[in-house]
């Protein structure tokens, strides 16, 4: 059973009017900011309002971080993930709090919410362990008495801007690693779910203060795309990590480019699971409905094409189908539902204008989709999941509609099948079904997937924290969380030391005095 949602928010420090932004311990807003009423998609109810920060307020942020970064970079790397190994406990300490307000105020099932908190917990204890292995490379000079190598310094204000279908977690994939690596960080979360994103800063700020941590290493900023827009073209922000849709990647991108600073791009996907002859159908049929229905097909790694063997494409159906009829939808805080309501009215008028588009395109929905209404669907949020048999060059499915619309394709060969796996603008997750040997290596070949992430026997979403997320194409190139994703968080640099009595140049060029 969940907890009281009031309990909830008292315990996480959420008030009924929330400051717009903060650098730490300290809160604030002006009198005439604009307020916004959040409002949760499961049951319609106002959790609590926010302010939105002013261009004067973030610049009093960016000021404050500037600052707190020539501290926080001389503190050992060591001892900034002994501050981050402690934000750890205390996420574990708060993750059923956490988890139930990001289920209530996102919209995704209760596990999911604990999941993403459980995802948060798992990125902290791999930057604590990484604060130790900030390696860089040494080389063999090609000089006598010469010694050459690289190191890694902190880059300085990392600017975040977050999505509201993971509103805490991909934060924290971001923050946990700028901070071991010595920067600071300024988040602008969703204006969809800045609650979580408040919770988060009082459980960060609270561990701060307690070492005795100058304000401004860990910011938060309320605001729109405005904020998102100042942050781009800041000089002071050498890095911006935006997830979010093609869209906006685009307009940070350019924005951040023409001052030559540096994006780390998280966008769109439009994952595909190939099922082929030689898969395991029941497991296959777990993989694509998590994929598909999961966070209500909100995650950028969401199933949105399945492309199955002509074989196995009729069974395959039937299986979908009976699935998606065992479905409840409802309450995410009902550990019964499986699938909550989209983010907001706006979401399900794209998803009906999607369904519209399918079918104008030739589309046969074999479940069918639309809106739920009344009862415990009052909110207007809810929908039904649905799968539409398409063709993969239709519009609509080349496009990602964050939503539980699941397409069908059919396929012959499993080089037709990476044809079209491929065969979309997104590059992010990719997933085979299959006990062949030649037909899973085939797909993670060079002449395979495409994507950032392709998984055997695995659906598309779901990914662990210790391997690097991203995605090509459209997706925006960008890796986070695991592996040596940090080093985007650094600038590298190339030291060459002379320890000899003489000054040797390099490629044996002569030059004498
Ligand atoms: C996202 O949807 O932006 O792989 C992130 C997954 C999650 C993260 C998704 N671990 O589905």
């Amino acid at each position: 059973m969940s907890l009281p949602i009031k309990d909830i928010l008292d315990h996480l420090h959420i008030n009924d009017i929330n400051h717009a932004f903060s650098t730490g311990s300290q809160w604030g807003s002006s009198a005439n900011a604009v307020t916004k009423d959040i409002v949760s998609p499961t049951d319609g109810k106002k959790i609590a309002a926010v302010k939105f920060a002013t261009a004067d307020e973030y610049n009093t942020v960016v000021e404050t971080a500037a600052k707190a970064f020539k501290t926080w970079r001389t503190i050992p790397a060591p001892k900034r993930g002994e501050i981050v190994r402690q934000i750890c406990e205390s996420l574990r300490a708060n993750k059923k709090q956490l988890g139930t307000l990001v289920s209530y105020e996102m919209g995704k099932s209760l596990q999911e919410g604990y999941g993403e908190v459980q995802e948060m917990i798992d990125i902290c204890d791999f930057a604590v362990g990484l604060s130790r292995q900030l390696y860089g490379l040494t080389m063999h000079s090609e000089r006598p008495e010469h010694r050459m190598y690289e190191q890694y310094h902190p880059l300085g204000i990392i600017g975040v801007i977050s999505a509201f279908n993971f509103p805490v977690a991909v934060w924290s994939w971001n923050a946990a690693l700028a901070w071991v690596c010595g920067d600071v960080c300024i988040w602008k979360p969703s204006e969809k779910t800045p609650l979580t994103a408040i919770a988060c800063q009082h459980i960060a700020q609270e561990v701060f203060k307690r070492n005795n941590i100058e304000e401004g290493v860990s910011c938060l900023v309320i605001g729109d795309r405005n904020i998102g827009e100042l942050m781009s073209n800041d000089t002071r922000v050498p890095l911006v990590s935006a997830t979010g849709s093609t869209r906006m990647g685009k307009a940070v991108s350019a924005a951040v480019g023409a001052r030559l600073g540096k994006s780390l791009l998280e966008l769109g996907g439009n994952n595909a699971i190939i099922i082929t002859e030689n898969a395991d159908l029941d497991m296959s049929l777990i993989g694509a409905v998590f994929g598909a229905v999961g966070t209500a097909g909100q995650r950028c790694t969401s199933t949105r094409r399945l492309i199955i063997h002509e074989s196995v494409y009729e069974a395959f159906k039937q299986k979908l189908v009976k699935a998606y009829a065992q479905i409840k939808i409802g309450d995410p805080l009902n550990e019964n539902n499986h699938m909550g309501p989209l983010i907001d009215q706006d979401a399900v008028a794209l998803y009906l204008d999607s369904i519209e588009k399918c079918k104008a395109e030739g589309g046969k929905f074999v479940v069918e989709g639309g809106k739920l209404d009344g009862g415990p669907y009052s909110s207007g949020c809810y929908v039904k999941p649905c799968i539409a048999e398409v063709e993969n060059h239709y519009q609509i499915v080349q496009h990602e509609t964050f939503a539980p619309i699941l397409y069908l394709i059919k396929y012959a060969t499993i080089e037709e099948a990476i044809d079209l796996q491929n065969g979309v603008p997104q590059g992010l997750s990719s997933a085979i079904m299959t006990n062949n040997l030649r037909e899973a290596e085939t797909f993670l070949s060079y002449a395979g997937s495409d994507c950032g992430i392709a998984n055997v026997n695995i659906g598309t979403s779901g990914a662990e924290i210790g391997g690097a997320f991203g995605g090509e194409k459209e997706t925006g190139g960008g890796r986070e969380s695991g592996s040596d994703a940090w080093k985007v968080y650094m600038r590298r640099q190339t030291n060459t030391i002379n320890y000899s009595k003489t000054l040797p140049l390099a490629q044996g060029i002569k030059f004498d005095l």
